[in-house]
């Protein structure tokens, strides 16, 4: 019998809405979080680990994956003090593989992390969802944002909706959509301001998606080889959405760049946070051929599921239902462990966490960061746990 996947919950620290004692209520019995009051760039010390370790350890938790140790923007351009903020990370890693913590969540998107239109995107049972509106995006992107030839990267249909969608916001719900997309760091209430973003953008006019690859391969064959000595997995997170968006480059989207970032820097250690949720939002992703191909650098799994929609929006839809089909995606992941054992790998009990959640029922009581609701998630991951026990014993009583 094999492992089942690690269930972990993510939790975003101590002034989080959802405590520790809810979350083991949940049937979780691993934490994902990260010191998000330390700023990007500087060094997490020991004792800031300990603290948090404890903490979670004291809840009768395990601190399973770190999400994330964030990139200095120097970093993704390649900018003059790149090496002083690698030495930095390299400098955290030790520190978090002495605390025994193994598994490190990153990202590679310029300036913004994920990023969606509408927080409270109503469904027809009252529960609400994330969406993203590329209508909206364009219409923030040409009118509110007003960056230079924004126009031209959206088609004709797009920019004409764009404008009679801006000609009817007032100017709160102006305010509202400039904030929802320039929310920055997840675990922090820091938003840009527009000013502040056009400065972000300044920096990366001459840094394009082939730049910021050769700035990431730089990145990974810095950091790897100190990871794997702290016995760390590193594994990055897809872009979310898996496109250029504001004139950012964009390029951990797709099967060919996951494959580019493993190639980087060839390693146990260099691999990849599988989230079926950013990768889902590209009609071009086969996720369940994706596990196939990638499946042995899976070194966290990111469940949860999307509704597309013809012109690129979509929004976060239940767990289980949606664009993405998620039993076939469980079904090559539990191929994955069987592959795993077979060659008697260590980590074959892949941590997972129920990625989002719908505000549903008591949810609306809290304000939880967007998409961390409690029961919201408590939803996915029991709905995930059942389809895990579901496949894994058909396919093991088919092979018995
Ligand atoms: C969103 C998250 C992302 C993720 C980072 C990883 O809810 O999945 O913000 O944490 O991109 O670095």
């Amino acid at each position: 019998m094999i492992p089942n996947l690690e269930q972990t919950f993510r939790w975003f620290g101590p002034s989080d809405p959802v405590t520790l004692r809810a979350i083991t209520q949940t049937g979780a019995k691993g934490i994902v979080t990260a010191l998000h009051h330390i700023p990007c760039g500087e060094v997490w010390s020991n004792e800031e680990i300990k603290n948090r370790l404890s903490t979670v350890e004291e809840a009768g938790l395990r601190w399973s994956v770190v999400e994330s140790v964030n990139i200095h923007e120097e970093i993704k351009t390649g900018g003059p003090n790149r090496d002083k903020y690698i030495e930095n990370y390299i400098a955290t890693l030790k520190n978090l593989g002495n605390a025994g913590i193994k598994t490190v969540c990153y990202n590679f998107m310029p300036v913004l992390d994920w990023t969606r239109t509408d927080l409270h995107y109503s469904l027809p049972n009252g529960a609400t969802a994330l969406r993203f509106d590329l209508t909206a995006l364009a219409a923030f992107d040409i009118y509110l944002l007003e960056r230079e030839n924004a126009a031209a990267d959206y088609s004709e249909t797009v920019q004409k909706a764009a404008k009679t969608y801006i000609n009817d916001l007032n100017s709160d719900q102006k305010k509202n959509l400039t904030d929802t997309i320039l929310a920055g760091l997840p675990g922090t209430d820091e938003v840009f301001t527009i000013i502040q973003f056009r400065e972000h953008l300044k920096k990366y006019s001459d840094t394009d998606a082939g730049k910021l690859k050769n700035n990431l391969a730089y990145f990974l064959q810095s950091i790897i080889p100190y990871a794997q000595e702290a016995g760390i997995r590193m594994c990055i997170h897809p872009d979310d959405p898996p496109f250029p968006i504001l004139g950012l480059p964009r390029i951990v989207c797709t099967e060919n760049d996951l494959k580019f970032v493993v190639d980087a820097c060839p390693s146990p250690y260099n691999g990849i946070t599988f989230c079926t949720g950013s990768l889902g939002a590209n009609p071009k992703n086969d996720l369940p051929k994706m596990v196939e191909t990638l499946g042995k650098h899976i070194h966290f799994l990111h469940l949860r599921n999307v509704q597309r929609e013809p012109n690129g929006s979509f929004y976060e839809a239940e767990h289980l239902a949606g664009s993405n089909d998620m039993y076939a995606i469980m079904r090559n992941i539990i191929n994955e462990q069987l592959m795993r054992a077979h060659v008697s790998r260590e980590d074959i009990a892949i941590p997972m966490r129920p990625d989002h959640g719908h505000m549903l029922l008591d949810d609306f009581r809290y304000n939880t960061y967007p998409g961390y609701s409690a029961i919201g998630r408590l939803k996915g991951l029991a709905e995930l746990r059942g389809l895990e026990m579901g496949i894994k014993r058909s396919i093991l009583n088919e092979q018995s």
